[in-house]
């Protein structure tokens, strides 16, 4: 099954909601595989936010980004990069749909909660970025049974 990085920002880890995030993720089915508590410096920000280097809000966006510790979690699910990215919302979060993470529990463009990959490829590429291989877990999950229908499971 497909794997996705998500980052709980440090606004979200200020704001108390770990636990409500964690929460919406696990809710809807999905598996973690990895979870990681650490700073992030200035070298895996530049990779990590490379398509935005040349923003005018690029220092800014790092400045915050190693304000506090952030949450790296690997998810694992049946195309969850795209069911991932559609339980955080857009980027604006306060023109993010209600009932989305960013949607309900976040107002700015900058300290909108979360980070999600976006494709299945860099998805790859950043779940590298953030884990170690013997970092991520291979387990058996009981409730796939209800989660999935038999030919979704195979
Ligand atoms: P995404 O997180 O929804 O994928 P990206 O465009 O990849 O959005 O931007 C990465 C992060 O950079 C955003 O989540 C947000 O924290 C920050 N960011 C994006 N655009 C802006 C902006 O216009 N002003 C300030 N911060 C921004
Ligand atoms: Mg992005």
């Amino acid at each position: 099954m497909e794997r996705t990085l998500v980052l709980i920002k440090p606004d979200a880890i200020q704001r108390g909601l770990v636990g409500e995030i964690v929460s919406r993720f696990e809710k809807k089915g999905l598996k973690l595989v990895g979870m990681k508590m650490m700073s992030l410096d200035e070298a895996i920000l530049k990779e990590h936010y490379a398509h935005l280097a040349d923003k005018p809000f690029f220092k800014s966006l790092s400045g915050f980004m190693m304000s506090s510790p952030a949450i790296a979690m690997c998810w694992e699910g049946l195309e969850c990069v795209n069911a991932v990215r559609l339980l955080c919302g857009i980027t604006k979060a306060r023109s993010a749909e209600a009932g989305s993470i960013r949607g309900d529990l976040a107002m700015s463009v900058s300290c909108n909660v979360v980070h999600a990959s976006d494709s299945v490829e860099n998805a790859a590429k950043e779940i590298k970025r953030f884990f170690k291989t013997e970092d991520l877990f291979d387990y058996a999950k009981s409730e796939y049974e209800f989660v999935y229908g038999e030919d979704e499971r195979a």
